[in-house]
């Protein structure tokens, strides 16, 4: 798959990769090809040497609407199960850079597995985060019921998805879904700021530091730590270990090498 794509755009901005959906008409619902391409970008920018973070974003109106009901509603138990593209998802999960949704609007079902599929979430005031999937019928499929729980607490997760309660950006915030809401013009800006911020620092003790925070999602308390205390060991093979500490007692900036 090479770009240009079908239903997305990407753009290099200094040290960060931008993704932007571009679905407008369907709020960005994802279908199969958007959610390949999303991938297909994502990992090729996880490969880019001169990356270190990326946005996901969708537009003002809508991060994405969920998954697209209108290539879903046919399928029976069997073709989706066979046809299985929103277990591509689980992709994001290998890249190892750290990955920003900068969300605006509608956050919703698939939408919102793709949100807290990521590192981080920079909101604008107007977003509205939920998993209405029992609207139609059918429960979050891609996470939702995972992720949504272990961020927000089994109380809330519960009405989200049993009685669609969506969350505003600020009450998103609150209950510790999201990093920052900002003012609907700058989400992106703030986004893009802080993957700039991040993509400038030592890039191994980035790729180790979101493993560790990952992996606490996925072990017992002493595994996590056993695994954060070899990470850390091995952060002092590297070159940017001595730089980091040497440019501290120097008080000087600095420079990474990625080594
Ligand atoms: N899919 C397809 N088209 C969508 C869409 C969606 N999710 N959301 C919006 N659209 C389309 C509308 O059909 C409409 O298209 P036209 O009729 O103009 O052709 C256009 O976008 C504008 O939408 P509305 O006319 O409805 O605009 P409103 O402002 O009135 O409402 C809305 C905006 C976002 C509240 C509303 O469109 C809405 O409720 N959309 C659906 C939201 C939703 O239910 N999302 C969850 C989808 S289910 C799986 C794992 C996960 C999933 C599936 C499988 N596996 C592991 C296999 C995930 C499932 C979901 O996400």
């Amino acid at each position: 798959m090479t770009p240009p794509y079908e239903t997305i755009l990407i753009e290099d901005i200094g040290r960060v990769g931008l993704i932007r959906f571009n679905r407008p008409k369907a709020f960005n619902a994802l279908n199969s090809t958007m959610i390949a391409e999303i991938m297909d970008a994502l990992e090729a920018y996880d490969r880019h040497p001169d990356i270190g973070a990326i946005v996901l974003t969708g537009n003002e109106r809508a991060f994405a609407a969920g998954a697209d009901i209108k290539e879903m509603a046919s399928e029976s138990a069997v073709s989706i199960l066979q046809r299985d593209h929103i277990s591509t998802f689980d992709r994001i999960m290998h890249i190892r850079k750290p990955v920003i949704a900068a969300v605006s609007g509608w956050c919703l079902g698939g939408g919102n597995e793709l949100a807290m599929s990521c590192d981080m979430i920079v909101a604008s005031e107007s977003a509205l985060f939920g998993q209405p999937e029992i609207n139609l019928g059918v429960i979050p499929g891609a996470g939702g019921t995972q992720r949504l729980t272990r961020a927000i607490g089994k109380a809330l997760a519960m009405e989200m998805v049993l009685n669609d309660r969506r969350l505003t950006a600020e009450e998103a915030l609150r209950f510790g879904l999201i990093n920052h809401v900002v003012p609907v013009e700058r989400y992106l800006e703030e986004a893009l700021a802080l993957a700039q911020s991040i993509a400038e620092r030592a890039p191994l003790a980035l790729r180790f530091g979101k493993e560790a925070v990952n992996h606490a999602f996925e072990s017992f308390l002493s595994d996590g730590l056993a695994d954060e205390r070899r990470a850390f060991y091995f952060c002092f093979a590297s070159e940017d270990q001595k730089e980091g500490m040497q440019a501290f007692m120097e008080k000087r900036n600095p420079a990474w090498k990625g080594r």
